[in-house]
């Protein structure tokens, strides 16, 4: 198969950019545009396929459950799991984490045991952390980052002991786009005897995933911020961790006997997919995964690592633009703050340019009272975004420095 490496074109498979205005859209790691393939893919299968799947004995429901589990063939193909029945199908990469948080974590810990995130976590790597630990009595503690934006390994190290049962880290920093040495830290946690559970939202559309060469055990990813629809994600666990663990939802599907009495739960991964699944959207992400898989990777990353150098560099020649996080490895999010400006009020001003850009904390609370600044004007990129889209952030700021 030849993989497409003109990725400058790739833009015209997108027609919310594409379909007049000036729109630069510069908030992917909120969530990505939508390329036809994708919209397509939805659309045929509400037009040709629609059914509930696993359960009917007509033609219907044979194709629509085809197409369902060839699309979790397509994710276990995309993170290298061993198995399929090693994906399982949630809304995103928040209830991945509460799915390993409620039904690992609350069966497993113990009081005084403990659980390491990190200070660079979205609250969805926070917060799921802090209910079981409430429920179980462990302890929450995080790993801080040294100036640049990178973990700090040494106080990494320092923190990991015979207590840490789970070690839960972002793969990719969604406020500063720091890429965490993920192998390194599951070596190190295993040897501890800790699983290591990774939050992997920031990372699909950016970078290879590899599960079992990371050697991770769980893995979380949203099919929006990669191309693929809203309300559908996926969580890889290992095959030993999940058929230990007791399912977290109950209802139709997950099970294999039920009687008033007693009932017994169905194979992985069914056992943790209770109720109608979300079919469109699951063969939506099958689809931009194809979509993906259609484009070289090493032109891919070339192309958006050489935009995002551009935007880092022209930004950091601004008077009073400063740029948060200079990691040594990063990925596409540009985080800056503007001198005696709110984020806020620039991410209104930059939007009334047709900028489109997030302004905030970015849902990383605790990472913003680590720098001590109330938010960042965040620019995330990807593969539709151009030099061009750089030029137009470039001259937006000007334009707020002269209006503020
Ligand atoms: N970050 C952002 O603008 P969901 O909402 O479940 O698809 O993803 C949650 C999530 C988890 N981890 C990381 C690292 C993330 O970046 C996100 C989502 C978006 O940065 C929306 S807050």
């Amino acid at each position: 198969m030849t993989r497409r490496t003109d990725i400058a074109a790739l833009r015209d498979d997108f027609p919310l950019l594409t379909g007049g205005g000036n729109l630069v859209y510069l908030d992917s790691a909120a969530t990505t545009q939508k390329p036809n393939a994708v919209l397509d893919a939805i659309r045929n299968y509400y037009v040709r396929d629609n059914a509930n799947v696993h359960r009917a004995a007509h033609a219907l429901a044979d194709r629509a459950t085809t197409a369902f589990e060839n699309a979790r063939r397509a994710v276990q193909a995309f993170v290298n799991a061993q198995h399929a029945h090693e994906i399982i199908w949630t809304r995103g990469t928040t209830e991945s984490i509460n799915l390993v948080a409620q039904s690992y974590g609350a069966t497993t810990l113990r009081a005084g045991d403990e659980i390491l995130i990190s200070v660079l976590e979205h609250h969805s790597n926070i917060v799921p952390w802090q209910l079981v630990a409430a429920k179980t009595g462990a302890t929450l503690r995080a790993i801080d980052i040294d100036d640049r934006g990178d973990l700090d390994l040494d106080d990494f190290h320092r923190q990991l002991s015979a207590r840490t049962k789970i070690v839960a880290i972002g793969h990719v920093s969604n406020a500063l786009g720091t890429i965490n040495p993920i192998k390194e830290i599951v070596e190190a946690a295993h040897a501890a005897g800790a699983i290591v559970v990774v939050d992997g939202a920031q990372a699909a559309a950016h970078l290879p995933i590899d599960v079992r060469d990371l050697d991770c055990d769980f893995y979380a990813l949203s099919g929006h911020k990669m191309f693929g629809p809203t309300g559908i994600g996926v969580l890889y666990g290992k095959e030993a961790l999940l058929d230990a663990m007791p399912p977290w939802q109950a209802g139709g599907e997950m099970i294999e006997t039920v009687t008033l009495e007693k009932t017994t739960f169905n194979r992985l991964p069914y056992k943790f997919e209770a109720g109608t699944p979300n079919i469109a959207d699951a063969i939506g992400l099958g689809a931009a995964i194809e979509y993906l898989h259609g484009i070289d990777g090493a032109a891919l990353r070339a192309y958006e690592a050489n935009v995002v150098a551009m935007a880092r560099a022209r930004l950091g020649q601004m008077e009073g633009v400063r740029i948060i996080g200079n990691a040594r490895v990063s990925t596409a999010v540009v985080s800056f703050a503007i001198d005696g400006a709110h984020p806020h009020d620039v991410g209104t001003l930059l939007d009334q340019q047709s900028v489109a850009v997030r302004a905030g904390h970015h849902c990383a609370m605790p990472l913003m009272q680590r720098l001590g600044i109330p938010g960042t004007v965040r620019a995330s990129f990807c593969l539709y975004n151009s030099a061009a889209d750089v030029e137009r952030l470039v001259a937006g700021i000007d334009k707020v420095r002269q209006l503020l």
